[in-house]
């Protein structure tokens, strides 16, 4: 149902009242969120919003829904709004091709920053790639507002990407039902553990909002209403509430379009929603039926529901995962998969053909729609990288333009830092009994990373003096970035040569950083690390509310600049000259990390834990490892991906400027510019192209985060390795 849609008239119910499945034990547990999701009677939504970038853009700029609006990044397109989607325009579209479609498109770029500057803004015209960095902050501050109106309304919610959240609802029903039934409430229960049948009137509040999965029978008498005249109609409209479960996903889809209007109401986004007893199946009715509508799926009709995809359709199961299962038992072509496997094969058989158990069971559980799934807060950060590839044609070639973008980088943390800042409240504010109340995170570390035209990486990494106020902190990203920086770029740039003066000489006749040539940087990364979380309960305590003087952010900036006037600076003295880490080793912070990384990851999807090689637990670590090699390595993979993609634009773009730009291994590269053989999508264009891990065999939300997450993977596995 449309946010836009007025209630339907009280309507009595049709109900068909049966001695109940469910105790109350069971409805109680609906009241504690530890428990509620795994219940029979659990109602768990999924939002995800419409076009998402598309709508922000749209906003933006004071259109109407009606415009066809596309967002761009350079030319390609990341979201498509479902007026542009009428014109047959979808994400695979280019800016030209689009506009060939629909010739009144209204392209909305991303925001850029520039290089030199701190701060993202929107241009009027085309950003150029060279001197640009595309920002999603826009998009990630809609986002944080959109959690924030769920979170208020919603004690259990589950960020699941820049455009989706699972919200247990939970208490919301409880509270609902009590209010509804006084008879459920505890002082008026008998000695019966079991709950009495369904009233056969419904309080006449209650109704159906929007698509509710049918039984044929209600099919087939809605279809038989549809043909009789006004008179000749049944009074009760289908479908049917027969026990407590409906009840519960009867008030669930009232509580999910209410949450949804509010989101309308005070943002103006459209949005899908889903409905069901777990994550896995709203998931699936949360992309049933798009834009501006919802669907409900009552338990008894999971089955008759999931018949309408395939096991690939699944988050998890998706690509070769799907493929491979699917193969494994000779479904015949055209016959539906999950159908096919929750009637044809037994536990038995999947675990014959599935030797990994957990996987096994998890297909005979996800078949049946009964894989639950806990609802989690965000996994943990521990590190944020900004970074950006500069064309082959347009390397960084001063000392200028590399400072230039350590100030982008710098800019670009600062905003994700306050996003941290920012959840870390909401959950503090909101979470009362949370152990992590009063918890921000500040980062220990700092890392500079460049790899050279020739593909040469070297990085420098220093520790970060501790404080809270996030301005201050981005000053010192950008003093100590260029710091490291001036210390990696002299140590291997070969400055001397390149300025016929060593860089002291040069400082000291105060030469123009534009003046002063670098070997020429084929990309540049900041990278801050080693998370750690500051606890002061008292102070979150005496901040007096989210937002109240219509300024949230600046009121959370003000409440951390007090905190760090007042407390931590005088505890810690913010160096001038950072020290440079060369040969401490690996430090126990970082292991942790690492293998927190794996074990988070597998917790949210154990199958892959079996897809993907395993690092060995902190123990095997060499213990001669260094630093600097641990954080080169984690740019290694990163820098493969550049490699390739810059030999792809070499050998399409211009040959002789690469003969010409590059002046170490030229052979190899050379070489391998020469063969024919076609050169293979780097990871993150393929991540970004396709949205899905040909690595981990499952579908991927945020294809940032995760390709992080590779990078961490190989890093830990190269770490193990003998
Ligand atoms: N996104 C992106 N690059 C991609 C896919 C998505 O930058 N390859 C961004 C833009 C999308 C947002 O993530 O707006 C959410 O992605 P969805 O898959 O949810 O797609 P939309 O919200 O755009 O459309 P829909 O209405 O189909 O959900
Ligand atoms: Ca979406
Ligand atoms: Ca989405």
């Amino acid at each position: 149902m449309s946010v836009l849609q007025q209630p339907p008239e009280p309507q009595s119910l049709a109900t068909t009242p049966v001695a109940s499945c469910y105790t109350y034990s069971h409805l109680d547990d609906l009241n504690c969120p530890k428990t509620s999701y795994r219940l029979p009677l659990a109602v768990i939504a999924l939002v995800d919003m419409n076009a998402f970038f598309a709508q922000v853009e749209q906003i933006r700029l004071g259109l109407s829904p009606q415009d066809p609006v596309v967002c761009a990044q350079w030319q390609s397109l990341i979201a498509v709004s479902y007026a542009a989607r009428k014109y047959g325009i979808n994400r695979m579209d280019t800016i030209q091709s689009a506009q060939s479609k629909c010739p009144n498109l209204v392209v909305g770029h991303a925001a850029v920053f520039k290089k030199g500057e701190s701060h993202w803004s929107y241009l009027n015209e085309p950003p150029n790639q060279a001197i640009h960095k595309v920002s999603l902050d826009p998009y990630r501050r809609e986002s944080r507002k959109i959690l924030k109106i769920f979170q208020e309304n919603c004690d259990l919610v589950e960020k699941a990407s820049v455009d989706e959240s699972y919200l247990d609802l939970g208490r919301l029903v409880y509270q609902k039902l009590m209010e509804l039934f006084p008879q459920l409430a505890p002082a008026n229960r008998g000695l019966a553990p079991v709950l009495p049948p369904i009233p056969s009137k419904l309080p006449s509040e209650l109704h159906w909002v929007g698509e509710v999965i049918s039984t044929d029978k209600e099919d087939a008498y809605a279809s038989e209403q549809g043909l009789l005249s006004e008179s000749q109609k049944g009074e009760a409209p289908v479908p049917s509430v027969c026990d407590w479960d409906d009840v519960c996903m009867l008030i669930g889809s009232q509580i999910l379009l209410q949450l949804r209007q509010l989101v309308y109401q005070k943002l103006g986004y459209f949005t899908s929603g889903g409905l069901a007893r777990n994550k896995l199946v709203a998931k699936v009715a949360g992309g049933f039926r798009k834009p501006d509508n919802q669907t409900i799926v009552r338990t008894r009709l999971v089955h008759k529901f999931l018949n309408n995809f395939q096991l690939n359709d699944i988050s998890g199961m998706g690509g070769k995962m799907g493929d491979h299962i699917v193969q494994k038992f000779d479904i015949p072509p055209g016959t539906n998969t999950i159908s096919y496997i929750r009637e044809q094969v037994s536990l038995e058989a999947l675990e014959e053909e599935i030797p990994e158990k957990s996987l096994a069971k998890k297909v005979y559980d996800m078949v049946r729609g009964d894989h639950k799934l806990e609802l989690t807060h965000r996994v943990e950060v521990k590190s944020m990288m900004s970074r950006k590839n500069f064309m082959a044609r347009k390397p960084l070639e001063t000392f200028q333009d590399a400072y230039d973008w350590i100030v982008v980088f710098a800019g670009d943390l600062y905003n994700r830092l306050i996003e941290l800042d920012d959840e870390s409240l909401n959950l503090s504010m909101l979470q009362s009994s949370n152990k992590d109340k009063g918890t921000i995170k500040r980062p220990k570390t700092i890392t500079v990373a460049a790899t050279s035209s020739s593909y040469s990486s070297h990085s420098r990494q220093a520790p970060i003096p501790l404080t809270i106020s996030l301005e201050k902190l981005k000053s010192i990203f950008e003093t100590m970035g260029m710091k490291l920086l001036r210390d990696l770029l002299d140590s291997t740039s070969n400055l001397e040569v390149l300025n016929k003066k060593s860089l002291i000489e040069l400082e000291k006749d105060k030469t123009p950083l534009s003046k002063i040539k670098i070997h020429p940087i084929a990309n540049l990364s900041l990278v801050i690390s080693g998370f750690v979380k500051t606890n002061d309960t008292s102070l979150i305590d005496t901040y007096g509310g989210r937002g109240e003087n219509g300024n949230y952010k600046e009121d959370l900036k003000k409440m951390f600049e007090e905190v760090n006037n007042e407390a931590l600076l005088k505890k810690t003295k913010i160096s001038p000259r950072p020290v440079v880490k060369k040969d401490s080793n690996i430090s126990n912070e970082d292991k942790k990390y690492i293998n927190k990384l794996f074990t988070d990851f597998h917790a949210q999807d154990p199958e892959v834990k079996r897809k993907t090689p395993t690092p060995s637990p902190p123990p095997t670590f060499k213990p001669s490892t260094k630093d600097d090699a641990y954080i080169k390595k984690l740019f290694q993979d990163f820098n493969e991906e550049n490699q390739k993609r810059e030999k792809n634009t070499h050998s399409i773009a211009n040959s002789e400027k690469v003969r010409r730009t590059i002046k170490r291994p030229q052979a190899d590269i050379l070489q391998s510019l020469k063969k024919s053989k076609p050169v293979e999508e780097p990871f993150l264009d393929r991540l970004i192209r396709t949205r899905f891990c040909n690595k981990c065999q499952q579908q991927i939300e945020d294809v940032f985060e995760h390709s992080d997450y590779h990078i961490a993977l190989d890093l830990s596995e190269k770490l193990n390795k003998s």
